[in-house]
């Protein structure tokens, strides 16, 4: 049998901030090292490649996810809050619980929500563009998913304030115990109280998708314990994922001046142009997995029970996978495989409400500026998942062409 030392050992720390905000250089070095790494800092596997990126994904018998997909072992320490029922968990309890709410967001139900979406976007677009500059983070990607997303889920408009603390805790918590998790961490409690009290039935405006959650409880699909953790996963999974993606997605458009260039000219590309910035730049970079048994990666053999940090953002600039323009934003790419939702049975419940908030952002840009450039040089946001923006400054010039 081969072992561990057969696979290449690196002792670089993926959640170095200085490697979270350019993970680039470091993703090669890890694909061109072999198939599986051993990164040393932290004695967990890693796989940077798409193949087993994907592989891993779509084996969730080997790869579980019950013990947690961050780098602490829900098995060894106790979890910051109860598991989610849907990130953290296995079939059949997983099954049981991503049926109802998959229910809620298909393509065709997602659809109900466009005219809402559309109107905020256009709305919001109108006023930035008249502005000639504004942050894409500040005044745009911090704005619109709390204001449509939060609407969506039926959330009370006064009281949204601790929503963006509550995600950094999320995805900082999926990290080791660095400065970035301590920092998220710096004033938990109230930020605690006030998500388990917002995921009540009678903090959830009728109709929307927290109150859907509950009906579903009446209905017998889902018992009264769970409904709280599964709004608690819409808030926790639907907010920083796209705030971040959106704010990528503009800083492709304004470091692509041709690239926008087409979208300008066919504002009908915004999906299009919002997905490749999925692949380009994933807000979710990372996730970990825990074998249930040795498994053979390519020749390499992961033990049971260990940790295995899968690269998303890396597998999505393979060459091996997407040529040698891997490296190039373009929104003409055709980009499905790309693994910024994930795979396999954990594959984005959300996607499509993502996708939706994405086209219209983007379509309501293009629509009305002729050009978008960087106005200042970004600011990179640190956090231990997700990739993105803390400010992003553009300047827009409005007209036809
Ligand atoms: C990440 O709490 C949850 O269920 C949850 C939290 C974070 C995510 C997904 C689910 C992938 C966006």
């Amino acid at each position: 049998m081969l072992s561990r030392s057969q696979a290449p050992v690196l002792d670089d720390d993926p959640f170095d901030p200085e490697v979270l905000v350019d993970p680039y250089p470091f993703h090669q070095r890890m694909r061109d090292a072999g198939p599986v790494v051993f990164l040393a800092r932290y004695g967990v596997w890693a796989m940077a490649r798409h193949a087993e990126v994907a592989n891993a994904l779509s084996d969730w018998e080997t790869f579980s996810s019950a013990a947690g997909v961050g780098l602490a072992d829900f098995r060894k320490e106790p979890a910051w809050r109860r598991p989610s029922l849907l990130l953290e968990a296995d079939p059949p309890a997983h099954t049981a619980v991503r049926k109802p709410v998959l229910h809620l967001m298909t393509p065709k139900t997602v659809q109900g929500l466009r005219a809402a979406f559309e109107a905020a976007a256009e709305e919001l677009g109108e006023e930035l563009v008249a502005r000639r500059e504004f942050d894409a983070v500040a005044d745009l990607a911090e704005v619109y998913p709390i204001r449509v997303f939060a609407d969506a889920v039926g959330l009370p408009e006064e009281g949204r304030g601790p929503l963006l603390r509550y995600a950094g805790m999320v995805f900082n918590a999926f990290g080791p115990r660095n400065p970035l998790f301590e920092a998220a961490f710096a004033e938990a409690a109230p930020v605690l109280e006030w998500i388990t009290a917002a995921c009540q039935r009678d903090a959830l405006a009728p109709g929307g998708l927290g109150a859907q959650i509950w009906e579903a409880v009446d209905r017998g699909d889902i018992t009264a314990d769970q409904a709280p953790l599964l709004v608690r996963s819409l808030l926790s999974a639907g907010l920083d994922t796209t705030i971040f993606g959106l704010g990528n997605a503009v800083f492709c458009l304004a470091t692509n001046p041709e690239q926008y260039d087409l979208l300008h000219a066919d504002p009908g590309l915004a999906r299009a142009a919002f997905e490749e910035s999925l692949r380009y730049e994933a807000p979710v970079q990372t996730f970990f997995r825990t074998t249930t048994r040795p498994v053979d990666v390519e020749g390499t053999v992961i033990p049971s029970d260990a940790k295995v940090l899968l690269f998303m953002g890396s597998a999505n600039r393979d060459p091996r996978r997407w040529g040698d323009d891997a490296n190039r934003y373009d929104i003409r790419r055709r980009t499905p495989g790309h693994l910024a939702f994930g795979a396999g049975i954990h594959v984005c419940v959300g996607q499509f409400i993502s996708r939706l908030e994405g086209e219209v952002v983007l379509a309501a840009l293009a629509r009305r500026a002729r050009r978008l450039d960087l106005a200042a040089d970004p600011v990179a946001k640190p956090n231990n998942t997700l990739k993105g923006f803390r400010h992003l400054p553009v300047r827009v010039t409005a007209g036809p062409s």
